[in-house]
């Protein structure tokens, strides 16, 4: 309707327009002010309305890339769930019911719309004033993410990314809107008895209704995209929340009794899930349907074999604490994390699958593509290499390769640990290559003896007196015998080690030095079981793991 008048205006109505003012120039002109105003005022919500909008989408739709687990609106509505009042709460609860979620979900739609438009209106009266509403709307959201347990460094650049683009696009809108404001005929200043006003103006009307219309229908494209993406991550989502896992066939053995050192900065025994460091190679979060998953084991076998996940579920599993730890991992790093892990172990699945003589490597792969090459004898040998289903009593989280993954005790994950599992391929070294054996590392990787200080932390102060020194040691699968301190590279001290969980995981230790005021440099040395210590030579983390001995600087304050 509006276009059409438009389309009228600027062939014949050029003439009517000119008319008004030079005929009648003073009842007409303010009554018309305030209507352009009004005009302009309602296309900048408009503006304010697509460019928000379109930013929130793409911040769904990227957060369901990194993700399947994080969207911004989802955790600002989480936040606000967490800060309203009780009474609150029960009063939606009793007026919308189980529409609860979707109340505030609408809600939160009609409160972002409302500053959107505003951020509009703001941004066509004064620049930048509607950028400082987006910009406000992206920290609430940022703080809403990193509030939430589950957020990681990904999922935080999300709200970043949609204020960007939200005034990023607003400005650009705005400015179109402008443009065509100040060619209209109908702005005085515009008004000059010359032809090209006119022209110009629904130049630059067709222009910002161009870009309006386009960004939306973008934004539309970006919505569709987002909610298929959603949709499939709260399907498999739902399959996962709702997966009850077997029991181990036998108990996990238990926890020593003094295994866990409690001192404070020293991390507990078992790494949260939340807080298990996570690498991949995948930009995105495989999203994979456990109800459609299988595992194929196929290359030198007697007979290929298929297994899904109602079957694997339905194995006698075994239940293991195990430390993994990355061949990324730098001395005194923090890529490693020990959990218990429930799977089953997968020389069952080779037996059934019968490795042909010769092979020496299985090439386990990923749904993303990863690839990793582990020593057949590793998966076949009494070490409990499990093909993993839960991961400290959780079904795995989507970052640790829900809904199947491998764990292999004493190995490198980039050799072992694929996650998102589907195929094992019975192989030779010589025949197949893992995904980063041609990207420069080695292609055996065994975990190599090493040790942490976790307190006092590095470059930290601390006061004279007895100084507590704590933190953990490793030798996945040989287990650790000793571990000693040296203070200024003078003698080893024997620190007290706590009873391991198993060979297979961490140990913590600790050892109370009398320090007097001054700079000290603590070093940290493990021995295996075996009596091995650690290399001292320090190496970087590339081909093959990391070595040296962790060193801290303590500043002693009296
Ligand atoms: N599919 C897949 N599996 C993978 C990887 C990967 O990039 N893709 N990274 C591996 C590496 S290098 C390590 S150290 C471990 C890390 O496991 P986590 O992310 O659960 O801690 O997973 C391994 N499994
Ligand atoms: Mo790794």
């Amino acid at each position: 309707m509006d276009e059409t008048r438009a389309g009228h205006g600027q062939h014949g109505g050029k003439v009517q327009v000119q008319q008004g003012p030079a005929q009648q120039p003073q009842p007409r002109q303010p009554r018309q002010r305030p209507r352009p105003q009004r005009r302009r005022d309602l296309w900048a919500a408009g503006a304010g309305l697509v460019a928000v909008g379109t930013a929130v989408l793409l911040g769904e739709l990227a957060a369901g890339l990194v993700s399947p687990t994080v969207s911004p609106v989802t955790a600002v509505g989480g936040a606000v769930i967490d800060a309203v009042p009780p009474g609150v709460k029960e009063w939606v609860i009793s007026v919308f019911g189980t529409a609860d979620k979707v109340a505030l979900l609408g809600g939160m739609s009609l409160v972002i719309a409302a500053l959107a438009a505003l951020s509009g209106v703001l941004e066509v009266r004064r620049r930048f004033a509607g950028v400082a509403v987006i910009a406000v709307f992206g920290a609430v959201g940022l703080v809403a993410v990193v509030s939430r347990a589950d957020a990681t460094a990904n999922a935080i650049a999300v709200p970043v990314l949609v204020a960007l683009v939200g005034i990023a696009l607003l400005r650009w809108l705005i400015r179109k809107l402008l443009a065509w404001q100040a060619a209209a005929p109908a702005a005085p200043a515009a008004a000059a008895p010359d032809e090209s006003p006119a022209g110009e103006a629904a130049l630059a009307r067709r222009r910002f209704l161009l870009a309006l219309g386009g960004t939306a229908a973008g934004a539309g494209v970006v919505g569709v995209l987002a909610s298929t993406l959603r949709g499939a991550a709260a399907v498999v989502s739902d399959v996962r929340s709702r997966l009850a896992l077997p029991a181990a066939a036998a108990p996990v053995p238990p926890i020593p009794a003094g295994a866990e050192i409690r001192l404070d900065g020293l991390g507990p025994l078992v790494t949260p899930n939340k807080d298990f460091y996570r690498i991949d190679t995948a930009l995105r979060v495989p999203l994979v349907d456990p109800t459609t998953w299988t595992l194929k084991v196929a290359g030198m076998v007697e007979r290929e074999v298929e297994l899904d996940f109602a079957t694997l579920l339905a194995k006698p599993m075994t239940e293991r604490h195990v430390t993994i730890a990355c061949v990324s991992n730098e001395v005194g790093g923090d890529l490693i994390g020990n959990a218990r892990w429930l799977g089953w172990p997968v020389r069952e699945l080779l037996a059934m699958a019968g490795p042909k003589p010769g092979a020496d490597m299985v090439l386990s792969r990923s749904t993303d593509g990863f690839t990793a090459g582990t020593p057949l004898e590793a998966l076949t040998d009494s070490r409990d290499a499990l093909l993993v289903v839960g991961m400290n009593g959780e079904p795995l989280p989507f970052e640790h390769g829900f809904p199947v993954r491998l764990i292999v005790p004493g190995l490198y994950g980039y050799v072992s640990a694929t996650k998102w599992v589907t195929e094992l391929k019975v192989t030779r070294y010589s025949d197949d290559v893992a995904y980063w054996t041609p990207r420069g590392w080695s292609e055996r990787g065994p975990i190599k003896t090493s040790s942490r200080i976790d307190v006092p932390q590095d470059g930290h102060g601390v006061t004279a007196g007895i100084v507590v020194f704590g933190g953990v040691a490793w030798a996945q699968h040989t287990g650790i015998g000793k571990v000693e301190l040296r203070v200024n590279r003078g003698g080893w001290q024997q620190a007290e080690l706590a009873p391991g969980i198993s060979k297979d995981t961490w140990y913590q230790w600790k050892l109370p030095l009398a320090l007097t005021p001054g700079q000290y440099e603590v070093q940290v040395r493990a021995t295996t079981l075996d009596g091995v210590p650690q290399v001292e030579e320090s190496a970087p983390v590339a081909p093959s793991g990391a070595t040296g001995f962790h060193t801290v600087r303590v500043m002693v304050n009296s």
